[in-house]
């Protein structure tokens, strides 16, 4: 049997997508995350567009999501055509609620994840509450995303910063490859005490691309826990 095993979360997930689905209205250019929560967010919005007849167009982050997208038949768009966007829904690995200062990657869309949430003027994150946290990096590792030519060299300096640095790699010992073609370092940091100093600094190391610390950059997060939906702005 092949598949992979039930997600206990994934009614949480589902809540907290319909609640941030709501948000989205007619003629809004949307950015659609990736991951398993945002997937029940382009599942709702295609039922949506389907059923309630929205009107949208949206920018997904991932092969993955296009796919997904086409399948629920939400039309998609381009920066060509949509230089910014309404709302960009997207998941997350950790959220610290005082701040909405967020780990994303771990699914390796950070890249375009990025960029689709800076385009957007709300960045609505959707989760299930075990993703809160009291630091950044208590949880999991922080992704940097790196070209892949000299990558040894950006592991060492990511070292030297206090990472433990560990290359993505599938289970047949291939590296992974994000959908622009670089390298994930997976850097475990432990509890961050100044995650806007570490963005910048990893920043400063030719080489990387992208590091999936997303500060200031959330404007809402929606979860949902045993406690019910919760909402934080
Ligand atoms: C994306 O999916 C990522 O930035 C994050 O790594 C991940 C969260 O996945 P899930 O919703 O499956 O926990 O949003």
């Amino acid at each position: 049997m092949t598949g992979k095993a039930p997600d206990p979360a994934a009614n949480l997930k589902q809540q907290a997508a319909i609640k941030a689905a709501s948000l989205v209205q007619d003629g809004m250019a949307v950015g659609l995350g990736t991951g398993s929560t945002a997937f029940f967010v382009v599942a709702e919005l295609g039922r949506r567009v389907r059923e309630e007849g929205l009107k949208i167009c949206a920018i997904p982050t991932s092969d993955a999501t296009e796919a997904q997208a086409r399948e629920e038949g939400i039309p998609l768009t381009t920066f060509a055509a949509h230089p910014e966007l309404d709302i960009t829904i997207d998941g997350a690995d950790e959220i610290e609620p005082r701040t909405l200062n967020l780990v994303k990657g771990r699914g390796g869309a950070l890249l375009r994840e990025k960029i689709v949430a800076s385009a957007a003027k709300q960045f609505v994150i959707v989760a299930d509450s075990s993703k809160y946290v009291d630091h950044l990096g208590m949880l999991c590792p922080v992704p940097v995303e790196v070209i892949p030519f000299g990558w040894e060299n950006v592991a060492v300096k990511l070292g030297r910063m206090g990472a433990h640095v560990t290359p993505r790699k599938h289970r047949d010992g291939s590296f992974y490859l994000t959908d622009e073609k670089n390298l994930i370092m997976d850097c475990v940091f432990g509890p961050i005490e100044d995650p806007h100093k570490l963005g910048t600094d990893i920043h400063s190391i030719v080489g990387v691309v992208e590091h999936g610390l997303f500060i200031e950059m959330a404007t809402q997060a929606i979860t949902a826990g045993p406690e019910g939906i919760r909402v934080i702005t």
